[in-house]
């Protein structure tokens, strides 16, 4: 930017902010509210934005069939955005003005207070959305002509309340004091249909026989557009939620006859659809609801890009070379279904044509490995929502087991494996299913692993049989984060100093990090480094005392376990880990196992449950009731302490991260896809103690493995272990410590004597105990040991983690989406 194009943004976010303010002051005269100033920030961004969004829509429009660079529409179910103020002021290189701002027209409030005041947008469970979000600043960092698309939930993820130690939910009305960041494009609208019928039509030339969806009920899709700064260039990205409203709100006949409930019907049922953020919750996906909102994503997201692509072009014909689809998990699995519906029924391409685009277009990212989590809808759910999807899943189908035929002749139990219909029997019922990743992967052109070992597992596991069909569609990209967020915001005090030593490029070039290995070994960069790590833990610790009430020693070990609460996520060995732990300082209050003086430790856990996961519930009763007896025992001291963070999210983790000198990563091998927490902790100087497991792996190797404390069983392992026979008893019975351990569950040490709460958890634990947990404590235990003695030694310590930092170059969201590009969504890539 020139030095007057400075000037002038300057000024027009001084004099838009004005305005915006005087307009707050309108509505609610006297001294304006932190929130109104929040909003008339937020509101003098976002018309800064806006003016970028519209130049970079020019820039893309003109790009042109010449030097064709293909736009990418990510579809995802999920956006975990957090705030936007401070991201948006960084990116605009406006924060000092927007302090002058306050300065002269909102009494000098800081800018700091204002930012706090932001609810987060945490429109998304976990990791997934996270991602999504993180890959939409890399898409505007990156200048890719691209759209994210997703829905516009009144109510995001859940509020966490803690109550006697238990899980609350209350509803996140995270809109409440209004939504400023938003643009409503009130051109961009489209039906949506859902129910009705399927009639034949012969004037439609399309499709052989001409098949027409007629009937049932039309749900408007209103897009909102959220939009996010690149922080080297004036190139945007955007976020285009939508929004669900009737097509027919008032049925004025029975508003007349003064039926207002069957008035209101249609309105009702679209706010159904923006009503909620579906908690990740196997148990509850089998809901109507959460069906038609990934419909209704799926259909207003393509039908906006068709629109958008026949006035650029004019012809359908080169859709497929000049848009990649990718579908974040197999939630908006529908798209190819709706796309070939578009093409085929109301564009009036033929079959063939229609399908060589959608196989284009289309690509497909699994996230999970977890077979409940693998998402498949009742047959009957589809005859009465989508009838017209269902025909082209089976046609789709019916070429696909024809394909599979001419391979494997005579072969039907791989027929029946492999269809996109589950014809019931696996299940025990006889319901018939669609599989929606089975559909995923027959139409994307490349289906990708988020880490390599998660990537080799679908192709072994989950995937098999697909893989040995289409080798060559199957790939690997492993995961990255934002430095922009989890970096240069989260942790002002190790960017400085990373600033001073290396220069500030590793905002955009993260690789720019691995200069700052050689310096590790600085005695001084270690203090310097030690310096902003202590000042970090000291605001932590403040956050824990005022909203625990507990006081923690800010020079003892932060040793921190933040992620969504799941059984393979393993939160209960570290749980099991802080009660073997008490009881060594008890039984020996002076000295460590080890003959020296116990290093002091803080272990903070953070997490929210499904609602309906009762072991995960369970598991953050206890932790609570853990914490009770460890952190009000006068025996233990600042030894130990365990403090609960209650609703954790993306500010929250903005805050604890950079606090961390532990970063704990300890799911069972073979069960985390990949993991990001792990990436933001080594980003910000933590070490990493975990298993041989998702991205822990590549980072290891980046890094070198001797810098990160690896420890259990590996995939191979756990394999082996369950084909052999896998008792966890044994394991109890043969180490007196992990024993004890689990007594002191039984019998009542944490629940005031009550040995029934935990019964459930030492029952499972003793019986099946399916993550392995009993056969990885010994391990765990004596990797915690090396943390101690590492610990002690605050220089080596140091000089760890600096290398830490120094390796995590890669891991950037900006490497992520160059790779994506190339080997996913590029031209080349169709083969
Ligand atoms: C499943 C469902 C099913 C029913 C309704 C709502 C819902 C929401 C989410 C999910 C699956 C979530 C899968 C997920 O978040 N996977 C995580 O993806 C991260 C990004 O790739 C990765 O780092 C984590 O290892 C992986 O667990």
């Amino acid at each position: 930017m020139s030095a007057t194009e400075r000037t002038r943004t300057r000024a027009s976010l001084q004099s838009a902010f004005k305005t915006a303010l005087a307009r707050e002051l309108s509505q609610a005269p006297g001294t304006p509210s932190k929130e109104a100033i929040l909003r008339a920030a937020a509101h003098a961004c976002r018309d800064l934005l806006n003016e970028r969004w519209v130049s970079t829509q020019q820039q893309d429009n003109q790009r042109g069939e010449a030097a064709p660079v293909r736009r990418v529409h990510y579809l995802s179910m999920e956006f975990l955005m957090g705030r936007a103020l401070g991201n948006a002021l960084a990116a605009l290189g406006l924060d000092k003005v927007m302090q002058e701002a306050l300065d002269q027209h909102a009494g000098g409030v800081a800018l700091g207070d204002v930012i706090e005041r932001e609810p987060d947008a945490a429109l998304g469970n976990g990791g997934l959305g996270r991602l999504a979000a993180c890959f939409l600043d890399s898409f505007a960092e990156l200048g890719l002509p691209s759209f994210g698309y997703g829905l516009r939930y009144q109510y995001g993820m859940f509020a966490q309340g803690i109550d006697g130690g238990r899980q609350v939910e209350s509803p996140d009305d995270w809109m409440r004091m209004g939504a400023p960041w938003e643009i409503i494009r009130p051109e961009r609208r489209y039906p949506v249909r859902f129910g009705g019928r399927v009639v034949s039509d012969s004037s439609n030339a399309g499709h052989a026989g001409g098949r027409r969806w007629v009937g049932g009920e039309v749900i408007m899709a209103q897009a909102y557009d959220f939009i996010v700064p690149a922080h080297h260039s004036e190139r945007v990205s955007t976020l285009r939620q939508w929004h669900a409203s009737s097509a027919n709100p008032i049925d004025f006949q029975a508003f007349c006859r003064g039926d207002y409930i069957e008035a209101s019907r249609h309105r009702v049922a679209a706010d159904a659809l923006n009503w909620v953020l579906y908690p990740d919750d196997s148990t509850e996906a089998g809901r109507e609801l959460r069906l038609k909102q990934e419909a209704f994503l799926v259909s207003a997201s393509l039908q906006d890009l068709i629109a958008r692509h026949l006035r650029e072009y004019g012809t359908l014909l080169n859709l497929g070379k000049l848009n990649a689809i990718h579908l974040n998990d197999t939630h908006p699995a529908l798209a190819p279904a709706e796309l070939m519906r578009l093409l085929v029924d109301e564009h009036a391409l033929s079959w063939d044509a229609a399908w060589k685009i959608t196989r284009q277009a289309v690509s497909y990212t699994n996230h999970t490995l977890m077979p409940e989590a693998l998402e498949t809808w009742p047959v009957r759910m589809f005859e009465a929502l989508l009838p017209r999807h269902l025909e082209i899943i089976y046609e789709i189908n019916h070429h696909f087991l024809e394909e599979v035929k001419a391979k494997a002749p005579g072969d039907t139990a791989l027929l029946r494996r492999v269809s996109i219909i589950d014809e019931g029997s696996e299940h025990g019922g006889n319901e018939r299913r669609v599989r929606m990743a089975a559909l995923s992967i027959v139409a994307s052109h490349r289906v990708n692993g988020v880490a390599k070992l998660h990537s080799d597992l679908c192709v072994q596991t989950i995937f098999a049989d697909y893989a040995c069909l289409y080798p060559d569609r199957f790939h690997n990209v492993t995961n990255g984060v934002t430095p922009r967020r989890w970096l240069a915001q989260a942790n002002p005090g190790l960017s400085n100093l990373l600033d001073a030593e290396i220069g500030r490029g590793w905002r955009k070039n993260l690789a720019d990090l691995s200069k700052v290995g050689k310096l590790a070994g600085d005695a001084e960069l270690q203090r310097a480094f030690q310096a902003v790590k202590r000042e970090n833990k000291e605001k932590l610790a403040a956050l824990i005392r005022t909203q625990l009430g507990t006081v923690v020693n800010p020079a003892s070990l932060f040793d921190v376990q933040i992620k969504r609460i799941h059984e393979y996520k393993r939160q209960l060995l570290n749980i099991l880990h802080v009660i073997a732990r008490y009881q060594a300082i008890l039984a020996s209050p002076n000295k460590a196992p080890d003959g020296l003086d116990w290093v002091p430790r803080t272990v903070v856990i953070a997490g929210k449950a499904a609602s309906a996961y009762h072991m995960a519930k369970l598991i953050i009763q206890l932790a609570h009731d853990v914490a009770r007896v460890v952190n009000s025992d006068p025996r233990v001291g600042d030894k130990l302490k365990l403090v609960y963070l209650p609703n954790y999210g993306v500010s929250l983790a903005e805050t604890i991260i950079p606090a961390a000198d532990l970063s704990e990563q300890i799911s069972t091998a073979g069960t985390e896809a990949s993991g990001t927490g792990n990436m933001k902790f080594a980003l910000n100087g933590a070490i990493t103690i975990g298993t041989w497991d998702g991205a822990n792996i590549e980072m290891a190797e980046a890094m070198g493995v001797l810098n990160m404390f690896v420890f259990g069983l590996r995939a191979e392992g756990v394999q082996k272990m369950k084909q052999l026979g896998y008792d966890p008893k044994l394991y109890i019975e043969e180490n007196r410590q992990l024993k004890a351990v689990m007594d002191a569950i039984g019998n009542g040490t944490f629940s005031s004597g009550d040995p029934e709460r935990y019964r459930a958890i030492v029952d499972n634990l003793t019986h099946r105990d399916g993550y392995m947990l009993m056969a990885d404590f010994a391990d765990y235990v004596a990797a915690q040991s090396r943390v101690d003695a590492l610990f002690r030694q605050s220089a080596a310590w140091s000089e760890r983690a600096i290398r830490n930092v120094a390796g995590m170059g890669w891991f950037s969201s900006d490497r992520t989406i160059a790779e994506y590009v190339e080997r996913v969504w590029s031209l080349n890539s169709l083969g």
